[in-house]
């Protein structure tokens, strides 16, 4: 069937080396390709996440520049209270017969005058570095325990909607401490005068599947004057 070396044809050695070798190549392209794909996978997984904090953080911004904000953002700043210029009779005037703005909140039945839009921390679980063995914050301890959920929207008479599929993290039974162990606390939901500053650790994944925490941050200034 094969001919034999010095005509022109392969011997059987050949051939088992030449297969041979060509199963090495194979294996080492397939095993890189796995690789890559992981790789592929766990990037598009943190874009995707950073992606959705960032979406948060906009959604809340779009809402938050014409607002005014209703009370003081509480010690915890989990939760901001505010209200937005409205047009209750639709004419696309947000002021009334003195020229003064009519704040409120937009319902499912149109826009009502004296609603509120809240904004709010929700816990949905808890991650414990000491239980899992692992230094989420990266703070090179292993004691830290975290809340872990997500921030939500009302209105006063509305729904409670979700916002975004992201993780978000804060210091477990002291909200509005210090999530990365800098020193500095990290709530969600701050003031000072008319600049309102958002900002939320979440969860991602490492190229090595472990998981992290990174931060996404906004500062809004209030356009309106507060009244
Ligand atoms: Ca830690
Ligand atoms: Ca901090």
């Amino acid at each position: 069937m094969f001919k034999t070396r010095g005509k022109t044809g392969l011997t059987y050695l050949e051939i088992a080396v030449t297969v041979a070798l060509f199963s090495v190549a194979m294996i080492i392209t397939l095993a890189f390709m796995k690789s890559s794909f992981e790789g592929y996978d766990v990037q598009k997984t943190n874009c995707d996440s950073q992606r959705a904090a960032q979406q948060v953080l906009e959604r809340i911004a779009i809402e938050l520049r014409p607002a005014k904000v209703v009370g003081a953002i509480p010690a915890d700043g989990a939760s901001i209270v505010m209200q937005v210029p409205v047009d209750p009779q639709g004419d696309g005037v947000v002021v009334d017969a003195n020229g003064a703005i009519e704040w409120g909140a937009p319902e499912d039945t149109g826009d009502v005058v004296g609603s509120a839009i809240t904004y709010r921390f929700v816990q949905t679980g808890t991650l414990r570095e000491s239980a899992d063995g692992r230094d989420y914050n990266g703070n090179g301890r292993m004691t830290d325990s975290f809340a872990v959920g997500h921030v939500a929207r009302t209105t006063t008479r509305g729904r409670t909607t979700k916002l975004g599929e992201g993780a978000v993290v804060q210091p477990l039974g002291a909200l509005g401490g210090d999530v990365d162990g800098d020193g500095s606390p990290d709530p969600i939901f701050s003031q000072n005068g008319d600049l309102v500053a958002v900002n939320l650790w979440t969860l991602r994944s490492g190229l090595n599947k472990e998981t992290f925490m990174t931060q996404a941050a906004t500062t809004v200034r209030l356009r309106n004057p507060q009244q």
